[in-house]
């Protein structure tokens, strides 16, 4: 019989790449969508899965719409992708994002306790959980979290709920703590695909400059596609546990943006970018950086785009993306 998959957060960044690799793998796919007057389905498109991912309605909000998923559908694996994910609207919409972001995960994992206990789970854990804090620069699975923001609060509480329920009641609960990842899927609000969008725009001649808040920021960032497959893997362990997962690199969001316009024959980059203080946060998060040896030892994980590669297979889908 083949192993069935539901995928919350389907039309998103991760949740295409996530569906393309199981699906790779033998799995029937399920993919948790809102109610939307008109759903957008570019991401799975962009892949050539809106024929092979089976769409089901739902939203973490409505307890009863998971209760009765979980109940008829029984998949052998949840991948719990689905969140208000945007640190930056997490202030002003803070409630929202409690309630997709915690009390969803709550609601999720209670429909598997009742309807469907040997169901594996995984939950979208987040460096930005860790926050302020690190151990000698790095955040590994034994930093204590700080976070600075109400998303990254919303997601310690699922993380300590997802750990609850494997101690509570034997589930297989997993979290991932993965940080930044990238891809030309990535929504246009994050920092990268702003940038690589604005630097392809700029190459064009349709924007001649791209306003940015903070560039000292540092971020772990890696390629989404191979983000996924960590989370596969983490469901195929003998024993659930929680995985830091990154790349161990750090750079600025500066050095980004010089690559991304190095790409384009530009160096004297800052002549294009301007700094609005709409895009500064009222609590930063300043430097992040992985320390993944677990999953690295136990895993067998390791990622394979390196920085330098994402930044250009970005701006290249971007350049193409606006040709069109
Ligand atoms: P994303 O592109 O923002 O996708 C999130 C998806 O969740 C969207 O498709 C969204 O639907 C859906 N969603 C939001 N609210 C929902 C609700 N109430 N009910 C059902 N679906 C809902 O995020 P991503 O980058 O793929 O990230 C996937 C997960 O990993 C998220 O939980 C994120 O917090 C976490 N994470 C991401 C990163 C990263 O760097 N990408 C790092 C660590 C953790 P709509 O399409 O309708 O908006
Ligand atoms: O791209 P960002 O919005 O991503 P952020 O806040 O790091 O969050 C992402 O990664 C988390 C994992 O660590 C995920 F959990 C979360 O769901 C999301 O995927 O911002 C990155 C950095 C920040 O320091 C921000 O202040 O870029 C800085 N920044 C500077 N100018 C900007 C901008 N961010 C955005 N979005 N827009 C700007 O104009």
């Amino acid at each position: 019989m083949a192993k069935t998959a539901l995928i919350t957060g389907i039309l998103g960044q991760d949740g295409p790449y996530l569906a393309k690799l199981l699906i790779e793998k033998g799995y029937k796919v399920y993919g948790l969508m809102r109610r939307y007057s008109q759903p957008h389905m570019g991401n799975l498109k962009f892949l050539g899965l809106d024929k092979t991912v089976e769409l089901v309605e739902g939203d973490l909000t409505d307890e009863s719409s998971l209760l009765n998923l979980i109940k008829i559908v029984r998949p052998s694996e949840v991948y719990n992708l689905a969140a208000q994910s945007f640190v930056g609207s997490s202030w002003d919409q803070a409630k929202l994002t409690t309630e997709i972001n915690s009390l969803g995960v709550l609601y999720l994992l209670n429909s598997i306790k009742f309807f469907s206990p040997t169901t594996k789970y995984y939950q979208a854990s987040t460096s930005e959980m860790f926050g302020l804090a690190n151990d000698g620069g790095y955040q590994d699975e034994n930093t204590n979290f700080h976070p600075r923001s109400p998303y990254g609060i919303s997601k310690v509480y699922s993380y300590w709920m997802t750990v609850n329920f494997r101690e509570s009641y034997g589930l297989f609960t997993t979290n991932g703590i993965l940080f930044n990842h990238e891809s030309p899927l990535r929504g246009i609000q994050f920092v990268t695909r702003k940038i690589t969008d604005g630097v392809a725009r700029i190459k064009l001649g349709l924007a001649e400059n791209i306003a940015l808040g903070n560039l000292d920021a540092k971020r772990d960032w890696g390629f989404a596609g191979d983000y996924v497959e960590a989370m596969y893997l983490m469901m195929q362990a003998e024993q659930p546990d929680d995985y830091v997962i990154g790349s161990g690199e750090t750079h600025a969001v500066s050095e980004f943006v010089k690559l991304a316009f190095a790409e384009i024959g530009i160096t004297d980059w800052e002549k294009y970018v301007t700094i609005d203080a709409r895009f500064k946060r009222p609590a930063e998060v300043p430097h992040l950086q992985a320390r993944a040896s677990k999953a690295e030892t136990k895993l067998g994980w390791k990622p394979k785009v390196t920085f330098q590669e994402l930044v250009k297979m970005m701006v290249e889908a971007d350049i193409k993306r606006l040709q069109k």
